[in-house]
């Protein structure tokens, strides 16, 4: 046996004395097959990720006195913890699909929940790195990725993939979700409370009513009941004799599964748990800062999630990954900056990116003419939702708490976290934070601008532009993707200045759909002075080349027309409604303003009837909702009303976000 070989050995923790092992470790060596991974694993170690659903740090060793989380906590008590994790969405697709590749999803085209795209050309998923690394993979088992994996990604993607079913001395990257925290669990499958509803801070956004003080106990009750399952895969690991062997994440997929939680690109939907644990035997591959006990101020999101782990397994991380190493051979210097966003969540769209430096918030709402709040039938489900949105429609809201209901949203918000956890205070305005504001809203322009965001195309041009190629790379070619451009335009229109309507009215005119798109999208964001002057325009643009441009003329003349302009606005959007005469994304487009003009679009009750509820898709991942839509619209068209009561039907129930 040569040295090589009695080094990995010594790193599998087996004492040299015990030749019986050793014996049977040579034996093994000498297969073939072993030896290739034996060799390319060695020096690997074991790499467990524990995840839990939808939750903040709202766990003890994050300082939480309501938090209820033993195991974690004690596993931040013998590693570090990171102060300042951003998921990067507030959703979990999203989210994965930036975790899977390390590039931020609108970079990928992958930004939309849910969706699908093909991954880009010549990138590879991190599993893919790893296997060449020797590891044994598996996936227990969410995946949820919006991009196109390749065949046997894992090992094991499934609710009986396990590290112990690797091959002996093959080290291991595992991944294990509980979704016991999961949203749907507050209000579906109530665990009886471990929190007095009295103890809860209610945050200043919430209104403090019975049913908001339940729902954050039972909250805090279901992220417990996460923490006994990390309990549990800990056990089970150092029950295998393994956990001085093995690197441990803990940390959940995005922010808390309440309102202005999940969906909202804020800290507190963006904010995640984040602790790491290194062993002795591992100690070198440790961030720079790691301390026993410790709490690091470095910023990490979940782009940096696949260059760090490439990192520990000794891979050098490509330079097309957009995230940071921060443990590892490959650890680099934390970036100033973590970014979020969100698109499309089931069937409603807005559009919001949104950055930090640690101590302040940025959001950039490019959809400013809807608000936060916007019906998204899921969440419409939770008590405090319906509260909340009562409250506010007989006006006895307070402003921090009406904020989410009201349109048009400001184009930018600006929270510091330091003086105003709650993000309530809205200092985009202050002009004592105007050298904050500006030096943010550079850092939100400058990433768009670095990873060529393609969010601001709609997403049915993503896929059309993208045919043959994929999002990724049309969105790098700028024949295809005219990026300033769009760019431009979109931030003149979403800017709400009522000077920028000439040059809105001109982008109408230009030779890229997705700049009329936003033109008229500008000209609909500020209501009738932006509608009204450039009807004759509108008027044109309801025949445009582009599906997305005529359903945007349309939603605008629809609202802010006279009543013929808005009647024939109307029956536009009809004609793009139904599914056996228009792809799924045109659907989905012209669906969502029908159900946004609620009874104000009744004008189509009779032929929404006819509307096929189902039709040819690229992926399943968008099928479900045109149904949605066309049930919400029916439903409003029926009852007059608007928005319709929350209903979820059990099969939309069993496909969690
Ligand atoms: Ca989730």
């Amino acid at each position: 046996m040569n040295n090589r070989n009695i080094s990995s050995v010594e790193r599998l923790g087996v004492k040299p004395l015990h030749l019986a092992l050793f014996a049977a470790l040579g034996v093994f060596l000498q297969a073939g097959a072993t030896r290739a991974f034996a060799a390319a694993a060695e020096g690997k170690p074991n790499i467990l990720w524990i995840t839990s659903e939808d939750h903040g740090p709202h766990m003890g060793c994050y300082g939480d006195p309501n938090g209820m989380t033993p195991h974690v906590d004690a596993l931040a008590a013998r590693g570090m913890l990171f102060k300042k994790a951003w998921s990067t969405a507030p959703v979990c697709a999203p989210a994965r699909t930036t975790i899977i590749s390390g590039m931020y999803a609108p970079s990928t085209g992958g930004e939309h929940m849910r969706s699908m795209v093909p991954m880009p050309a010549g990138k590879k998923m991190y599993p893919e790195f790893l296997r060449e690394a020797g590891y044994y993979l598996t996936n227990n088992s969410k995946e949820d990725y919006n991009l196109r994996k390749p065949a046997n990604l894992w090992d094991a993607s499934s609710a009986s993939a396990h590290w112990k079913n690797r091959a002996a001395g093959q080290p291991f990257f595992a991944v294990f979700n509980t979704t016991v925290s999961h949203e749907g669990q507050i209000h579906s499958n109530p665990r009886p409370l471990k929190l007095d509803p009295a103890k809860v801070r209610v945050p200043a956004f919430h209104p403090d009513t019975p049913e908001v003080r339940h729902e954050w106990a039972q909250y805090y009750t279901n992220v417990s009941a996460a923490d006994a399952v990390a309990g549990q895969h800990l056990k089970e690991l150092a029950d295998a004799g393994l956990a001085e062997d093995t690197i441990v994440f803990y940390y959940a997929d995005h922010g808390p599964g309440l309102p202005r939680g999940k969906r909202w690109p804020g800290n507190f939907g963006l904010q995640m748990p984040l602790v790491v644990y290194f062993p002795p035997k591992w100690r070198q591959l440790a961030p720079k800062e790691y301390a026993v006990g410790g709490k690091s101020d470095r910023l990490v999101c979940f782009a940096d999630l696949a260059p760090t782990v490439l990192s520990l397994a000794g891979v050098q991380p490509p330079e097309w990954m957009q995230g940071h190493a921060f443990a590892g051979r490959f650890q680099v210097a934390g970036p100033e900056y973590i970014h979020g966003f969100r698109g499309r969540m089931d069937e409603s769209y807005d559009f919001i990116r949104s950055v930090t430096d640690g101590r302040y918030v940025y959001l950039r709402n490019y959809h400013p003419h809807v608000s936060h709040g916007q019906h998204v039938d899921t969440q419409f489900n939770m008590a405090t939702t319906q509260v909340w949105r009562k409250l506010f429609d007989a006006g006895k809201a307070t402003p921090a708490q009406a904020a989410f209901w009201q349109v048009p949203k400001a184009p930018e918000e600006l929270y510091d976290l330091q003086n105003d956890r709650d993000e309530v205070l809205n200092l985009a305005g202050d002009p004592r934070q105007r050298a904050t504001l500006e030096r943010l809203r550079a850092a939100q322009q400058a990433h768009a601008r670095r990873i060529r965001d393609v969010g601001f195309l709609p997403e049915g041009e993503i896929h059309a532009r993208s045919e043959g190629s994929t999002p990724y790379d049309i969105g790098h070619d700028d024949a295809k993707y005219p990026f300033e451009r769009i760019f431009a335009t979109a931030e003149l229109a979403s800017g709400l200045k009522p000077e920028a309507t000439p040059e809105l009215r001109r982008a109408l005119g230009d030779a890229d759909s997705a700049v009329r798109y936003w033109g008229v999208m500008g000209l609909l964001m500020r209501g009738p002075a932006g509608v009204k002057p450039a009807t004759a325009d509108l008027q044109k643009a309801l025949v445009d080349a582009s599906p997305f441009v005529r359903i945007a003329a349309a939603w605008a003349l629809a609202e802010h027309g006279t009543v013929s302009e808005s009647r024939r606005a109307i029956e536009v959007l009809g004609e793009h409604a139904p599914w056996d005469k228009n792809n799924v994304f045109v659907v989905i487009a012209a669906l969502a303003v029908i159900d946004h003009l609620g009874p104000k679009a009744a004008s189509l009750r009779t032929v929404a009837k006819t509307w096929p509820s189902d039709g040819p898709s690229p992926d399943e991942r968008f099928k479900s909702y045109p149904p949605r839509l066309l049930k919400s619209i029916a439903a409003q068209f029926e009852t007059g009303k608007q928005p319709p009561p929350a209903s979820v039907t059990k099969a939309q129930k069993k496909k969690k976000a």
